[in-house]
This record gives C-alpha cells, sequence and structure tokens, in this order.
C-alpha cells in the first residue's frame, strides 16, 4: 500500500519527531495538538521540547512544506494516535487522551484508511476501546479500515536516532493491517519491521519497560543491601557484571519518566493477582527517594535547617523530562523535612519545587551550601573538577546518588564523599 498523507495526534515527544520525520520522507502531514498553545509555538518556528536535533528536524519539515500544525485532524490516508496515557493517582491507565483522539478521528475516517495506536496502553486497548469508537463511523475494522498498534520504543536523549534505527514492532488486528502498517512506517524504518497480532504487539511493550523496571528494582535492593553492611555495591556490581550472564544496572534515586515508571502499572491494574513481582518492583523503586533522604540524613543529622545545593531534578542525565522524576520526590521530602534546598536543573532552570529556592546557576546552588547531594548524572555534573568545587562552596560533604563522582578524586580535594549503596563505609 502506499500513503501519502498521514494526521499524528499528539505532537509530544514521540508525535512531533514522527510527524517530522514522516514529512521529511516525503508524505503530506497534518500534525494536531488539542493544546492550542503547542500550536502557536510550533506554528512559530519554535519547539515545546527539548531533544538533540528536534528543533533543526521540525524546520527542516516545515521547510519542506509536507508539515503543518492544526487543532483537529482532517482527512489523510493514515492516522498515528501518539498520545499521553497518564497514571492515575491509584495507578490506573487513564485513556481518556486515546478516547478523545480515537473520537476526533471517526467523523474523518475514510474507507481504506490506516489507524495506529502508538500509545503505550494495557493489553487489549486497540481491540476493546479504540476500535469500537472507530467503527462510529459506520465503517468496520478490518473490512472498510485497517487498524494497528505498534509501540514507539525510543529512548528520551536519542530518539531521532531510534525512531529510525530501532526494530518495529507492528500488531495489526489483522494481518492486512499489520502489513498496511509495515508500508508505512517502512518510509523510514531502517530497523526490521515484525509483524504481529495488536495484543501481542501492546504486550511487548509493556514487557520491555517492565523487564528494565524490575532490573533496576533489583539494583536499588542491591544497593540498600551494600549500604547495610559495608560493601560497596557499585564495585561489587562491576564484578558480579564480569559473569558472561548477569548485567545488573545502576541503582539511583528512584525511576522516573513517563513509561518505565508508569507501564508496570498497567499490568499490574489488568491481572493484580498474577502480577506480584512487578508491583513489588514498582514499590522498591517509588522507596528509593525516601532512600536517598535517609543518606543525607545519615551524612548531616536532623535537616531542620540544613543548607542542600541539590543538583538536578530531571528524571535522567541530559533531558529536560521532569515527568515522575525521583529528584523531584527527593526535594519534596527534604523540604518536608525542614531542609533549606537550593536546586540547579540547567534543562529546566526556572522549575521551583515547592518550599524550595531554584538557583539561576551551578555557581548560585552552590554559594551557600552546607552539602551538595547528586541527584542527575547530567554531563555537566559529571564534569564538575573538585577542585573547582572546592572554591565555589563552603560545603565539605558531597552526597552522590548515581555513583559518578570519583571518591578518591573528590576525597583529595577535601570533600567527604557519601554514595548511595556505600553508606556505611563513609559515613
Ligand atoms: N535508571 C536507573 N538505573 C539504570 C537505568 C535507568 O536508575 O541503570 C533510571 C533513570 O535514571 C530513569 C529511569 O530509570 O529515572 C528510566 O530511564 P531509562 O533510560 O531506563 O528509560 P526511559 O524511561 O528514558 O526510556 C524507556 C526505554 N525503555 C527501555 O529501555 C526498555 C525506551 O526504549 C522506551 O522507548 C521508553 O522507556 C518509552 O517511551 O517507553
Amino acid at each position: 500500500m502506499r500513503f501519502n498523507s498521514l494526521c499524528v495526534l499528539g505532537l509530544g515527544y514521540i508525535g512531533l519527531p514522527t510527524a517530522s520525520t514522516f514529512a521529511t520522507h516525503g508524505l503530506q502531514v497534518i500534525g494536531v495538538d488539542v493544546d492550542r498553545r503547542v500550536v502557536d509555538v510550533l506554528r512559530n518556528g519554535e519547539i515545546h521540547i527539548q531533544e538533540p536535533g528536534l528543533r533543526t528536524l521540525v524546520q527542516a519539515a516545515f521547510r519542506s512544506g509536507k508539515l503543518s500544525v492544526e487543532e483537529a485532524p482532517s482527512p489523510a490516508d493514515a492516522f498515528i494516535i501518539a498520545v499521553p496515557t497518564p497514571i492515575t493517582k491509584d495507578k490506573r491507565a487513564d485513556l481518556t487522551y486515546v478516547q478523545a483522539a480515537a473520537e476526533s478521528i471517526h467523523p474523518v475516517l475514510r474507507a481504506g484508511n490506516l489507524v495506529v495506536l502508538e500509545s503505550t496502553s494495557p493489553p487489549r486497548t486497540t481491540v476493546d476501546l479504540v476500535r469500537p469508537i472507530l467503527e462510529q463511523s459506520g465503517l468496520r475494522a478490518g473490512q472498510d479500515f485497517f487498524l494497528a498498534y505498534s509501540p514507539e520504543r525510543v529512548l528520551p536523549g536519542k530518539i531521532l536516532h531510534e525512531l529510525i534505527e530501532n526494530a518495529r514492532v507492528i500488531g495489526g488486528i489483522d494481518e492486512a493491517s499489520a502489513c498496511a502498517g509495515r508500508d508505512l512506517y517502512s518510509a523510514f524504518v531502517r530497523g526490521d519491521i515484525l509483524l504481529t497480532d495488536a495484543t501481542t504487539a501492546e504486550m511487548v511493550k509493556l514487557m520491555e519497560n517492565t523487564y528494565r523496571d524490575v532490573n533496576i528494582a533489583i539494583a536499588n535492593e542491591f544497593s540498600r543491601l551494600g549500604q547495610s553492611f559495608g560493601v560497596d555495591i557499585w564495585q561489587a556490581i562491576a564484578m558480579a557484571n564480569l559473569h558472561p550472564r548477569v548485567k545488573i544496572l545502576r541503582p539511583g534515586p528512584g525511576v522516573g519518566g513517563h513509561c518505565i515508571s508508569v507501564d508496570p502499572w498497567f499490568l499490574v491494574e489488568a491481572a493484580p493477582e498474577i502480577s506480584a513481582l512487578i508491583r513489588q518492583a514498582r514499590l522498591v523503586n517509588d522507596g528509593q527517594p525516601a532512600v536517598v533522604v535517609d543518606l543525607v540524613r545519615s551524612a548531616l543529622g536532623p535537616l531542620e535547617g540544613k543548607r542542600i545545593a541539590a543538583l538536578g531534578l530531571s528524571y535522567k542525565a541530559d533531558v529536560d523530562d521532569l515527568r515522575e522524576s525521583p529528584a523531584l520526590e527527593v526535594v519534596e521530602q527534604l523540604v518536608h523535612a525542614g531542609g533549606v534546598v537550593v536546586t540547579w536543573e540547567p534543562f529546566v532552570p526556572d522549575h521551583q519545587v515547592p518550599g524550595s529556592t531554584p538557583a539561576a546557576s551551578l555557581e548560585q546552588a552552590l554559594q551557600d551550601a552546607e552539602a551538595v547531594l547528586l541527584l542527575v548524572d547530567h554531563t555537566q555534573f559529571k564534569e564538575i573538577e573538585p577542585a573547582w568545587a572546592a572554591d565555589h562552596t563552603p560545603a565539605r560533604t558531597i552526597i552522590d546518588t548515581r555513583g559518578v563522582w570519583s571518591r578518591s578524586a573528590w576525597g583529595e580535594a577535601g570533600f567527604r564523599v557519601i554514595t548511595l549503596g556505600v553508606g556505611l563505609q563513609d559515613a
């Protein structure tokens, strides 16, 4: 099948790169976002999210004349739904955006169209939720139009590369739908394209992120064990990883981002009685901020009035994404315990965690601190020279929750170094 026009619903971290990449590969693309501000920003030649290379790509897409941005979908050969699937407070999938996107498509749906859901969704969302909504058009999925699920699997920070190079799974509600999906994505995907059914494709996506969450949870649990046995868990992990079949991930302040900290709950919600391990891993990772706060307390004593410079708020290194960030949770808990926290997040400098003060620069964050708490391993922070830091802060205690600051180098510059997973040795 040949697709000439495409409508992408949702212009966030996935939808915007996807729409722009299709446009630069020759399709006529309408990018749709219900948020007027997003539409205005894009029409003014700006972008509302940070991702390496994205600005250039979006500008190229606009310049080619193949990308336009609207607030509602219009008829096209294919539709991609790339809207958020957040989680509610009680850990249930909130599918209202998917529902609204599907409802906005059915009035413009035509015979022969392809609709692809990309949003991470609980098993059976494509067949049980999206299909009936689209069929309100009077057209039948599988007979009159094609319907598929294809998960995005790109890593924030490397989205543009991975969008093209990663293998892509496409699950159709029938074989013809899967094949139609392959014909669409082969416009730019260079990785393998694997065809399956829609529910398997949904499971694949959830399994990938759940697998990573469970593996990070065991690394975090090991770090707690390391702390209580006086073991340097970083060294122990490095040694264990020399075993040919062991690959332990990195402990840290917890798991954030909109994917790994959310997706496992979609499985737990769907089948709580047979997903105990997945649930427990989530609880371990969600418990890490409290472990970090205990570490700070073990270093500084009661936190009331303690001046702490917290470096990094985003959910991981070198991104501007604050969603579900464990660093935010750590700062909130420190503030709650009476700490006087100054934050510095180079990728979102204005963000204020209630009760804390955002600094205007790294220097300002450090200048009055009693302790420096590293929460995110941004390149900028990894490159701080201990001697430079010693000149810019009165603090002589640093707490590294990412295991990236050399204990010997910082120690030589006069700092007491506390590292997550090595607590008892240094504290
Ligand atoms: N983290 C650790 N220790 C580690 C690795 C990560 O604590 O060893 C933490 C990070 O600091 C971060 C969180 O986990 O807070 C998640 O970061 P990540 O880099 O593992 O993953 P994401 O959320 O940026 O992207 C994931 C990726 N999924 C997998 O690697 C299985 C990506 O491929 C997906 O496309 C993305 O989720 C998504 O959109 O679902």
